[in-house]
């Protein structure tokens, strides 16, 4: 171990260890703003500085390593005022619209500035050339507000194996964006939103579309419907100051109902729905030869990744269409003929963690009620905002039930929010549909947690069913290669384009770490713990939909409505 002294106290570390790292071990706080753990360490804006005894000048605390006998010192007059002057230099060039952005109160220079102590600004500096970009229909890049920490960058290409943005140009006009400074909406970006988690101001978010929803709430002609992602419920309270994890489903349901949807549904009845399809679609192309392994097709991201990176592999991704889509096929077919409404004057919302869904809402294909299947998807952090504009006490809420028949669900829905959730869900089927015997212990341990890969075989019926499970795009890169290279066999992937599952989406409230995203993944299996019917094919509304207007699973009708093809 080395040991060093920080603001007098003795620390022991192991050797590498950063000042930054021995800081937070003694509980001693260094301001950071570039610096994003194991994934963007630069030292690049010059916030972390201290003062090493013996050293010449003050030190990046992120980017050195501590050594034998060093005494560091976080907090002198020199250390304040070199920090608060950084700090004043970034923001001599930063938009001053703090009353009216986006990420005000949850924007970490403006925490910097007041935990620095930054009482006026007393420099006025050129201002970014650069303009905004709104070309993406998920997310909207402002150059303006970027203070080039490139933790954005890092993601993109550490973590999601994407580099749709990098750092252009050089001095005053560096700038981070697509490469020849092309529009977001015209490169292989997958909207993902990664991006926006990590980005400490308002340089990049997504795309607010609230206003459709309160001008669609506000007209007597429209029947306005919404339908909730399975990892909102576990996450939305975070808007709110609640733990993360914590569950709120039945605070939701009244919060929207509050803001004056007409129904509340849920995306997990068509997870549901989407398991009886793919459950189906996997069971036939193992019975009859199909194109193996079978991949999961619910993650719209994913989907951008495979049509830009791995098109040869195509055919291999479920025909299924996403659960929110599936959705809004149905409420302007099968829910307009039962409720005797009008399809055109049907209004469908989605509230989903991701700001990829907004993307696959407008895809050419996804309009197969005969109009626009879902018209608006508002991230988590989006519906945050209406509720808090509407002046609902999120905490105070009564819990209620969501709406029948496109409310009702089971466990197996609600895990889709979380990586190996998907698999686990179509496993509880496929397992009794195959065998007809019933499955004794519901919980495929070997597919949940944070593992970037997880492997599992299950024997159904004398067969062994090989699958694997990656969430975040590299991961899922690493997969496809050893099944290009033949180094691995599986018959089914579930692939989630987030790390974490849909609980780590782009669209869920900010700050993001392992150490969230795990409470919300606890969360989400405490949910389906606590459901009275934890397997898909037991759902008596999904049930209901087949004997009414379905048919059955992979039915002419599911084709026209519920399944589609990806094409490069
Ligand atoms: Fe997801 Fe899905 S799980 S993709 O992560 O299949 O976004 O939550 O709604 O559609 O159900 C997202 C979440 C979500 C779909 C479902």
């Amino acid at each position: 171990l080395v040991t060093l002294t920080i603001d007098g106290r003795q620390v022991q570390v192991p050797p590498g260890t950063t000042i930054l790292a021995a800081a937070r071990q003694a509980g001693v706080k260094i301001p950071t703003l570039c610096y994003l753990e194991e994934l963007n360490v630069i030292g690049a804006c010059r916030l972390c500085l201290v003062q090493v005894e013996g050293a010449r000048a003050l030190v990046a605390a992120c980017v050195t390593r501590a050594a034998e006998g060093m005494v560091v010192h976080t907090s002198t007059p020199a250390v304040r005022h070199a920090r608060r002057l950084n700090l004043e230099l970034l923001m001599s060039n930063h938009p001053q619209e703090c009353l009216t952005c986006v990420r005000n109160t949850s924007c970490e220079l403006q925490q910097l500035a007041a935990e620095l102590g930054v009482g006026e600004i007393r420099l006025q500096g050129e201002m970014s050339p650069y303009e905004v970009d709104d070309s993406s229909p998920s997310i909207i890049r402002d150059p303006r507000k970027c203070v080039l920490c490139r933790r954005c960058v890092a993601v993109c290409e550490k973590v999601q194996g994407v580099s749709a943005i990098a750092v252009q140009e050089r001095g005053f006009d560096t700038v981070v964006a697509p490469a020849f400074l092309a529009p977001l909406g015209e490169v292989n970006c997958v909207n993902c939103g990664q991006c926006s988690l990590v980005c400490p101001t308002a340089a990049i978010h997504e795309r607010d579309e609230t206003d459709k929803v309160w001008a669609a709430l506000a007209d007597p002609e429209k029947h306005v419907v919404v339908q909730t992602a399975p990892a909102v419920r576990v996450s939305i309270g975070e808007m709110f100051g609640l733990e993360p994890g914590s569950i709120v489903t039945g605070k939701l349901v009244a919060a929207l109902r509050r803001l004056g949807f007409d129904k509340v549904f849920d995306t997990d009845f068509t997870a549901d729905l989407t398991i009886m399809e793919e459950g189906s679609e996997l069971i036939h192309r193992l019975q009859n030869g199909g194109r193996l392994p079978l991949i999961t097709s619910c993650s719209p991201g994913w989907i951008k990744f495979i049509e830009h990176f791995y098109p040869n592999l195509l055919p291999n991704l479920s025909t299924c269409k996403s659960p929110q889509q599936m959705f809004g096929a149905l409420a302007k077919t099968y829910y307009a003929q039962k409720e005797g409404i009008d399809p055109a004057r049907i209004f469908v919302v989605s509230i989903m963690p991701c700001t990829a869904k907004k993307y696959e809402a407008g895809r050419p294909e996804m309009n197969s009620s005969g109009y626009r299947d879902v018209d608006v998807v508002l991230t988590t952090r989006e519906l945050g905002r209406m509720l808090k504009q509407a002046g609902i006490d999120f905490e105070s809420l009564p819990e209620e039930d969501y709406d029948a028949p496109l409310g009702i669900s089971t466990g197996a829905g609600v895990i889709f929010g979380a990586t190996g959730g998907v698999m686990e869900a179509a496993l509880r089927t496929a397992y009794e549909l195959v065998t007809g015997a019933t499955l004794l212990s519901l919980d495929f341990e070997e597919v949940r947690g944070l593992e970037g890969v997880k492997e599992a075989s299950v024997n159904l019926a004398g067969t062994e069913l090989k699958v694997a499970v990656a969430h975040g795009l590299g991961n899922a890169r690493r997969v496809l290669d050893a099944v290009a290279n033949k180094e691995r066999e599986y018959h089914f992937i579930e692939i989630m384009c987030c790390p974490g599952g849909c609980i780590g989406g782009g669209g869920q409230p900010v700050p993001v770490d392992n150490e969230i995203r795990a409470k919300r993944i606890a969360a989400i299996y405490q949910v389906d713990r606590q459901m009275p019917l934890r397997k898909s094919h037991e759902n008596p509304a999904v049930q209901a939909l087949y004997r009414e207007f379905l048919g059955e699973p992979l039915g002419h009708k599911s084709h026209e409505l519920l399944h589609t093809h990806y094409t490069p």
